[in-house]
């Protein structure tokens, strides 16, 4: 799906408003000042890379609670901005690489994403479920909540009336669940949703959890592919400076792992490294999360071992 010469459009998104912690608004800062650009480059791609996006046009909304959802038109605004940057790289024959920020920035991603590819599949790389919807979270924080906008599940809510419903349940899957909420539980239930939590990691392995999670939403290995990373799918000992941490998660070769076997596939077309928050350990801790993110977009993008 992309032409070659191949490139990478980085899109940075430090906005930290779909949840309450500060910090992981630096999270794409810190995996650029690393060097993610320059890594890119040395596998072969061309990198476009302007700056981080700037939302400060957005951070003075007057913005009460709806429900109970915190800064849902800070909210639904940045996302509307990031939807058309997505696009516009997508459209034009790039592989948008969406640095988060928290992860309610996946409502622009596969907004934009799907708007060009509209047969992709989602997958899904999270400790959570991130479906809630208005009526059935309880922290009213927006990043638990992407995908039920996204599958059109829930009240419609006018503030969010751009994003259409591109999801179908049948085009999503995930990898790597392990702490929902009862509402969630219910709704992957109706919607007969597809996902892979730890326990099936444990119980196949990875190689078959991948390989049964592609049968599911691309069985012809012939539709394009948004992957979208919670760093936080990783184990906290791997991944440790992150908003919302569960204990249990991948290990850094079964996060690896994903990454590399989508690439392998030829039909990546969008990635999302979401919740990256050097804030929230010590420094080395920090330093080591920053650096697992870059390690997976790179195996995203094909670094290979041999
Ligand atoms: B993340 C939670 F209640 N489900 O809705 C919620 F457990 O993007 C967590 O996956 C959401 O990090 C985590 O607040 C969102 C909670
Ligand atoms: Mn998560
Ligand atoms: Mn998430
Ligand atoms: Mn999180």
């Amino acid at each position: 799906f992309l032409p070659q010469p191949l490139t990478a459009a980085i899109v940075g998104c430090p906005f930290s408003g779909g949840q309450r912690r500060t910090g992981v608004d630096q999270g794409p800062i810190r995996l650029v000042e690393a060097g993610l650009v320059e890594q890119l480059k040395g596998l072969g791609w061309n990198v476009v890379f302007d700056g981080h996006h700037q939302f400060e046009e957005y951070n003075n909304l007057d913005d009460a609670p709806i429900g109970i959802m915190k800064n849902p038109r800070t909210v639904s605004q940045v996302n509307r901005s990031v939807a058309g940057v997505v696009m516009n790289h997508a459209k034009n024959g790039m592989l948008p690489v969406t640095l988060g920020g928290d992860h309610s920035l996946a409502m622009g991603t596969i907004s934009g994403s799907l708007a060009v590819h509209p047969d992709a599949c989602v997958i899904w790389i999270d400790a959570h479920a991130d479906i809630n919807t208005i009526e059935t979270t309880d922290s009213g924080n927006m990043h638990g909540m992407p995908l039920s906008f996204l599958l059109g599940i829930g009240d419609k809510i006018q503030e969010f009336d751009w994003i259409k419903p591109v999801l179908k349940p049948e085009r999503l899957v995930y990898i790597g669940l392990r702490d929902l909420d009862a509402g969630e539980k219910r709704l992957l239930r109706e919607h007969n949703i597809k996902a892979f939590s730890m326990h099936e990691v444990d119980k196949y392995g990875i190689g078959k959890v991948v390989e049964m999670a592609l049968d599911y939403v691309n069985p012809k290995r012939d539709l394009p592919i948004h992957l979208s990373f919670d760093v936080d799918a990783l184990d906290p000992s791997v991944a440790p400076s992150t908003g919302t941490p569960v204990r249990g998660g991948l290990t850094f070769r079964e996060g690896h792992y994903i990454c590399e076997a989508i690439h392998e596939t030829g039909l990546l077309v969008s990635l999302d490294l979401m919740e990256v928050n050097p804030s929230l350990a010590e420094a080395a801790d920090a330093d080591k999360t920053v650096a697992v993110g870059c390690s997976l977009v790179r195996a995203a993008l094909g670094e290979t071992l041999l």
